[in-house]
């Protein structure tokens, strides 16, 4: 397995929008692998293939405090929401910055798991919250760009600045 390198915010290739995946392969199984090391490695609660620059439509999510409650989805598709709530989001693709987004509080979510096989799934609260964050990374959407074009903009120098800082 290996740990992937992770596009930090603001760099374009998270904006680009990621290919549904026509076959689930070993391929997709083993960039699966890596993603979900690299997830429990930093440690995150979600993490989507564009944030590793891989523009496919694959997420892995486990909001468990113990790491066992893994979820992957390939090509995930919201076919219903409801209700609106928001939670203080992060993003591994934009390190010690939070806040809140607006968002559905429950979905029902059709994907396929990483043997291929079709399946859907009720979510509500932090789970629905982390699949919608993962599924915009997918098209190329950071939780940040719901913000002000201000607030925006204080992300990003701050971003810059320690950037710099560490070179
Ligand atoms: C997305 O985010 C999410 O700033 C997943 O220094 C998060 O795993 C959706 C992380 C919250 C909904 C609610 C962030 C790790 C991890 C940081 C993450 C950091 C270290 C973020
Ligand atoms: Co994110």
């Amino acid at each position: 397995m290996a740990i992937l390198k992770i596009l930090q915010y603001p760099d374009d290739r998270l904006h680009t929008v990621a290919q549904a995946v026509s076959n689930v392969t070993d391929e997709t199984r083993i960039l699966i692998r890596n993603m979900v090391e690299t997830m429990y490695a930093a440690p995150g609660i979600g993490l989507a293939a564009t944030q590793v620059d891989v523009h496919q439509r694959i997420v892995v999510i486990d909001t468990s405090k113990e790491q066992d409650k893994l979820l992957v989805l390939i090509n995930p598709e919201i076919v219903t929401s409801s209700g609106e709530f928001s939670y203080e989001e992060g993003c591994l693709s934009v390190p010690g910055i939070y806040g809140k987004v607006q968002r559905a509080e429950s979905i029902t979510v059709r994907a396929l798991g990483s043997n291929g096989d079709s399946f859907t799934l009720d979510a509500s609260g932090l789970l629905a919250v982390c699949i919608q964050h993962e599924m915009d990374h997918l098209v190329g959407k950071i939780f940040v760009e719901y913000w002000s074009r201000l607030k925006q903009s204080r992300v990003q120098s701050k971003l810059k600045k320690r950037q710099r800082s560490v070179m």
